[in-house]
């Protein structure tokens, strides 16, 4: 029997290690590979058993196959100088959902988009992409404003530390997407939108379509992440929407959600809306007759310029006003970030789509308004 010595016995357990190893790396990678491929193709094989008895090939019927598509798209209010931001945002979006499903774009801008933004936009899709200008009545002061008066009331504002209080260009835009964005040309023929600025982030595969479930479910306004505003932006907003509503009664349904933005009945706005910059929405009712005399009593009281009313209260109050609760969807399925909130999934099986940290998830933070909702 052959004797191992202690100084032959350390490369042979090496040796033996090594083999272990190459073994291990040469079987687990195929069974790996394996198990995927027939989860897949089970997946395949059930849906589409489940839909039909028929003999033959299973044909997979994952729920974009489906062609039908809603009138929808996606509306982009954006500058040239915001192209690298954008792009990664699209990278999301289209990875996430639209690659899937490939609802057309429209990009608008109060300048020329470039040659450059076009291009590189328009490589990051295979869907539609349209490219539109403003017309410079929606993107200036209405005559009816005083502008002494408007830069008065930004350098008081810039004083004060007001966020944007200072800024025109931001005025105009909030104006925009108040009264405006839905009326453009290029938005004409669609029937539903989904907002989007550059920089924003899709955390969730969505693996159906948000506008049919819109349509189909008769749902006015969809959103993601609600919060507070801050007070000094909107001091009269309030007063000149329970003036409107004064004026026009039959515009107020009574079952509406005005509890949502006021905790007293409706003397006093309590500073909830929707944020904004995420929005999935039936562009019909922005267009209504109740929305655009809203829009309308608005813009003439003058505080997109004396003050900086934000789109998202307006939009927020009109909902609140305007719609029931069920006409309003919480998607909480669309895991998404605007600087500096977020919203994620919290439950597990959605977070396997997800690429979030639910504990970073917005909802239930004191400046949420996930509560007034819940209760409304
Ligand atoms: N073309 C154009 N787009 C603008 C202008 N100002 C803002 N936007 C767009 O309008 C949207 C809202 O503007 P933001 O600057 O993101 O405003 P915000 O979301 O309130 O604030 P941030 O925290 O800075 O994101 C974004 O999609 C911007 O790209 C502008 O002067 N021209
Ligand atoms: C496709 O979707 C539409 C809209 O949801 C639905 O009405 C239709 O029945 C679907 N078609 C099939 C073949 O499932
Ligand atoms: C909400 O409003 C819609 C449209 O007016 C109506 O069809 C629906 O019945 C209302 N739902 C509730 C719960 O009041
Ligand atoms: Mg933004």
């Amino acid at each position: 029997m052959p004797v191992i010595s202690s100084t032959q016995r350390k490369p042979l357990l090496i040796a033996l290690a090594i083999v272990f190893l190459f073994v291990i790396f040469q079987t687990v990678p195929i069974q790996f590979q394996r198990t995927t491929s027939t989860t897949t193709q089970s997946n395949a094989w059930t849906s589409s058993s489940s839909d039909s008895m028929s003999v033959g090939p299973p044909t997979t019927t994952a729920p974009w196959q489906n062609k039908t598509r809603a009138n929808a798209a996606f509306v982009i209010l954006t500058r040239n100088s915001e192209l690298d931001a954008l792009r990664k945002t699209m990278q999301q979006l289209e990875a996430r959902f639209n690659s899937k499903y490939n609802y057309p774009y429209v990009f608008l801008n109060d300048e020329d988009f470039t040659d450059e933004f076009r291009e590189l936009t328009t490589s990051m899709t295979s869907a539609e992409t349209h490219y539109g200008i403003i017309p410079k009545e929606h993107w200036s002061y209405p005559p009816w404003i005083d502008v002494e008066k408007a830069d008065q009331a930004r350098q008081r504002m810039a004083e004060q530390g007001v966020l944007y209080g200072d800024s025109v260009s931001y005025r105009h835009m909030c104006r925009f997407e108040s009264g405006f964005f839905y009326r453009h040309p290029l938005m004409q023929n669609f029937d539903y939108y989904w907002r989007v600025e550059p920089s924003v982030e899709f955390y969730c595969d969505l693996d159906y379509d948000p506008f049919l479930f819109m349509q189909e479910n008769n749902k006015k306004y969809g959103w993601t992440i609600s919060l507070l505003e801050f007070e000094s932006t909107v001091p009269t907003l309030w007063e000149t929407t329970r003036a409107f509503m004064k004026e026009h009664p039959e515009y107020i349904p009574n079952n509406n959600l005005l509890n949502f933005i006021s905790d007293n009945g409706g003397e006093s706005y309590n500073l909830c809306h929707f944020w904004s910059n995420f929005e999935i929405g039936d562009l019909n009712f922005l267009r209504s007759p109740e929305y655009t005399a809203y829009f309308e009593y608005l813009d003439k009281a003058g505080g997109f310029f004396y003050e900086r009313w934000g789109d998202a209260p307006v939009h927020s109050i009109a909902v609140g006003m305007f719609l029931n609760k069920s006409e309003v969807h919480f998607f909480d399925d669309i895991g998404y970030r605007h600087d500096p909130f977020m919203h994620c999934p919290t439950n597990q099986n959605t977070q396997k789509k997800c690429h979030c940290n639910a504990e970073d998830n917005f909802d239930y933070t004191p400046f949420s308004c996930m509560n007034r909702w819940q209760a409304a």
